[in-house]
């Protein structure tokens, strides 16, 4: 376990990570390479199975804190994400105060919530079980993504549930649940957002973001948010192969 990624997310450090969706531990042994605080890997979006998962974080290595963004915020998934050795869990569209609970106590052995016990990857297979018990509540990261606009509604109670470190938002799903697919930097959906902003400030909790680039994230390590995501791998493949071919076809 990366034991400083959370003590760290909780103090607000600027923590820069960027998004993990091929099934490839070399890709992620490289971004690994680079010096990013933490990888947001996407279990959501992309087509990896847990065990694709457990690989790559092997690759990781510890380099930097391995952030799994669950299919679906579950008992299920929240349970093998942990299990397989990620160092916090990403639940997307959590709407509501109860869900928000719910996924803190899948995520917290008793007698802080309900964590099922395994015997796996991030229990050294049973060699370090003891240890990890002893400290698994306090340093694996739980983040909840505010990403439709019922989760915007219910912000201050979800931003006044014990056990949750951060609250990350989710700007495509939200501007698509306002009708606005995509136009993430609409006055609205930057109102709707700003609406989180504030409630999680009040209530000391960190933010996260998503940007396909640094221009898009810049303005929210502005208002404060500290988790960062900016970049997708496949994008930096198609990004980086479209530009040299422009480049020698100019
Ligand atoms: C979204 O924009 O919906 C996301 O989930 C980004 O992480
Ligand atoms: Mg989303």
């Amino acid at each position: 376990m990366t034991r400083n990624f959370t003590s760290r997310l909780r103090q607000k450090d600027l923590l820069i990570g960027t998004m993990l969706t091929i099934p490839a531990p070399e890709v992620a042994e490289m971004v690994a390479r680079c010096d990013f605080d933490w990888l947001f890997m996407d279990g959501e979006h992309s087509p990896l199975s847990m065990l694709d998962w457990q690989r790559l974080i092997q690759a990781v290595g510890g380099r930097c804190a391995s952030i799994l963004r669950v299919p679906s915020a579950s008992e299920r998934d929240i349970k093998k994400a942990l299990d397989i050795g990620a160092d916090g869990i990403i639940a997307p569209m959590v709407n509501d105060a109860e869900q928000a609970r719910r996924v803190v106590g899948w995520s917290k052995y008793p007698p802080r919530g309900q964590r099922g016990v395994g015997l796996a990857r991030a229990q050294g297979y049973g060699l370090e079980f003891a240890d990890y018990l002893s400290s698994a509540n306090d340093d694996t990261a739980v983040i909840i993504q505010a990403e439709h606009i019922d989760a915007i509604e219910n912000i201050d109670e979800i931003a006044r549930v014990d056990g949750l470190d951060a609250v990350f938002i989710g700007p495509y799903d939200l501007s698509a649940s306002m009708g606005k697919t995509g136009e993430v930097d609409d006055p609205e959906v930057v109102a709707a957002i700003a609406e989180v902003t504030r409630a999680c400030l009040r209530n000391k909790l960190a933010l996260g973001y998503f940007g396909l680039n640094a221009d898009s994230v810049r303005p929210y390590i502005d208002r404060g948010y500290n988790l960062i995501c900016a970049g997708v791998d496949a994008g930096f493949v198609t990004g980086g192969a479209s530009e040299i071919l422009q480049d020698l076809k100019a």
